[in-house]
């Protein structure tokens, strides 16, 4: 994946009918997937399904409902790994990432793109935000998230509301910027993933999308119940992974600090929600999400959802990643416990 491309930071991002791929990574999820292909709203210009070696008619299935889906077969092991091939085959404008499981509602796409036409570049779901609310989540699961969230605010300023999830929306060309692990890598022979590759995927995303300066918004996202089939996710394991992702961007970040590629503090403030009490009712989200007519999106109303994003970064600023920082990033890939 190369590391080159300009970041997302930027005041705005003139562009008020983006074309919008939605990246779907699938283990086994043949039952789920007629779930969440009937949920996606129309006007969506490419779908991408990553399979992770499914034993079952995942891929044929997904075939069936959408003629022209893309499938994407993922490098190596772990959703992590999924994710990033997926972002690689992506064309749209803008990406969006939700899950197989029926957990995550496509229809809600339309609120994270008109928060990105307004001026965000990172666009985040949260349970826990207004008109957010999970169905899924366990008491133990909920106690470790929010301890989670609240090593990540204290030690990078961040506002976040839930760390995480993994229903997020960003501009294509952010994706360089997250740096996730290069697909081409090869496997560990030992079975163990590549730091990255894993569950921590999300907080990886989400810590570096507002440590790296971009817009981020949060909006207001219901999580249902995995509809069929059993969860990937280990609670210790992966809540561990994460614990470790968090003192590890941390590191990160300060490394980039003291290395002069970025001048400015940290730019970490987001409100709770960015989703105002006349946000549309859920039978209203469900439009087209891309093309849509300049006047389904009020550009006022959604400048005043993003002003109180976080400052993105100058664009000369953001042009300063070096490329030992993406080096050192591979250098750090480190093997599972
Ligand atoms: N391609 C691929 N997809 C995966 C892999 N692991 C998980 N997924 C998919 O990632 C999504 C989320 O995985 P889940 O197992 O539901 O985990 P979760 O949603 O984080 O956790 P729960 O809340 O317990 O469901 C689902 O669509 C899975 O099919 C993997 O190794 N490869
Ligand atoms: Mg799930």
């Amino acid at each position: 994946m190369p590391h080159s491309a300009t970041t997302g930071n930027t005041p705005s991002n003139h562009i008020s009918s983006p074309t919008v791929s939605v990246v779907i990574p699938a283990l086994n999820e043949e039952r789920n997937l007629p779930h969440v292909f009937a949920k996606l709203p129309e006007g969506i210009d490419e779908v991408i399904v990553v399979d992770g070696g499914s034993v079952d008619r995942t891929v044929e299935v997904a075939r069936e409902l959408r003629p022209d889906v893309v499938i994407v077969q993922q490098t190596r092991t772990g959703k992590g790994n999924a994710l990033a091939c997926g972002f690689a085959a992506c064309t749209g404008d803008i990406i969006v990432m939700i899950d197989a499981d029926g957990s995550t509602d496509p229809a809600e796409i339309p609120l994270f793109v008109e928060q990105l036409v307004a001026g965000a570049d990172f666009v985040k779901g949260s349970r826990f935000s207004k008109g957010g609310h999970s169905h899924d989540i366990t008491k133990l699961r909920k106690l470790g998230n929010d301890g989670l969230n609240l090593v990540v605010n204290v030690l990078f300023g961040t506002r976040f509301t839930d760390l995480c999830y993994g229903y997020n929306a960003f501009w294509r060309r952010v994706v360089p910027v997250l740096d996730l692990p290069e697909i081409t890598l090869p496997r560990p022979t030992d079975g163990s993933k590549l730091w990255g590759d894993g569950f921590e995927i999300e907080t990886m995303i989400n810590i570096r999308a507002a440590a790296d300066g971009m817009k981020v918004g949060e909006v207001g996202s219901i999580e249902h119940e995995r509809i069929h089939g059993q969860s990937n996710l280990n609670t210790f394991r992966d809540g561990f992974r994460v614990l470790r992702t968090i003192f590890s961007e941390y590191g990160r970040m300060r490394r980039t600090r003291r290395s002069g590629a970025r001048r400015g503090g940290v730019v970490v403030h987001q409100r709770p929600s960015a989703v105002t009490p006349d946000a549309p009712p859920a039978p209203a989200r469900n439009k087209v999400v891309n093309r849509a007519p300049a006047a389904a999106v009020n550009p006022a109303a959604d400048r005043q959802h993003v002003a109180h994003l976080n400052r993105g970064l100058r664009r000369d600023e953001a042009g300063t990643r070096r490329a030992d920082d993406a080096r050192a990033v591979q250098a750090r890939a480190t093997r599972e416990d």
